[in-house]
């Protein structure tokens, strides 16, 4: 149980390509923070279920078409709108493991064929998130990805879309240097991604407790 009821919980962030093995990981995360006993939350964006997360998701489907700008905007308010669970989660000291967040946000967009979509423009509607204690970039390459089954059918499940969305997360990452970043080949076993996570979760753990004011997204 926690010993300092006081302290906030870890503010963790899984990002990566379609089929790198985030959502299991995750899943395995949350297992492992459980087993030792300690609260966690698992959060998904998109959260497809909330009014934005509707919209999205038929988009994602390919069920409804809205503007690039439209889209982009919709992706950050779905993470905007998550803010105060969040940082209440947080401070009742419960760990928070993020499936994709502000990083999917920006480099996803800015992949598109849209000379108005720039990293930058892109990332600005995130700014003022708060800012994970961790980032997981489980980092594969496209061809390997594809082979794991193939991608599906969603909107960006295409492997040239692919390559730039892993090209704009290294450059997104260098530009962020305060960030904590830890890639991890996900092109490894299952077992060996998830305890090079385990690893890094505990270093972050044994490193005391995060600083209780989060920062947030530069
Ligand atoms: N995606 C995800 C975005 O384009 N912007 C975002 O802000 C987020 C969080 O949505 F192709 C993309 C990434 C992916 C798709 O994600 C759905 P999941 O993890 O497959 O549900």
């Amino acid at each position: 149980s926690n010993e300092n009821p006081s302290k906030r919980g870890h503010f963790i962030v899984i990002e990566g390509l379609d089929r790198s093995g985030k959502t299991t990981q995750c899943q395995m995360l949350c297992e492992d923070i459980g087993g030792l006993d300690k609260e966690f939350k698992y959060i998904k964006f998109p959260d497809r279920i909330t009014p934005t997360g509707q919209v999205i998701n038929a988009y994602l489907q390919g069920e409804a078409e809205h503007s690039d700008e439209t889209m982009h905007l919709l992706f950050s308010a779905n993470r905007w709108e998550a803010v105060q669970g969040i940082l209440r989660d947080l401070k009742a000291g419960h760990t928070i493991v993020v499936d994709r967040y502000a990083f999917s946000g920006a480099v996803y967009s800015a992949a598109k064929e849209n000379p108005h979509l720039s990293l930058e423009w892109c990332w600005n509607p995130d700014i003022g998130l708060p800012q994970p204690d961790l980032v997981l970039f489980l980092d594969i390459s496209s061809e390997d990805a594809a082979k794991r089954g193939g991608y599906g059918e969603e909107r960006y499940e295409k492997q040239d879309m692919q390559v730039k969305v892993r090209t704009l997360f290294k450059r997104l990452f260098a530009r962020l240097p305060n960030l904590s970043v830890k890639v991890i080949d996900a092109g490894l076993s299952m077992e060996d991604v998830a305890d090079q996570i385990w690893q890094a979760y505990k270093e972050l753990d044994e490193a005391g407790s995060p600083s209780e004011e989060l920062q947030v997204l530069p």
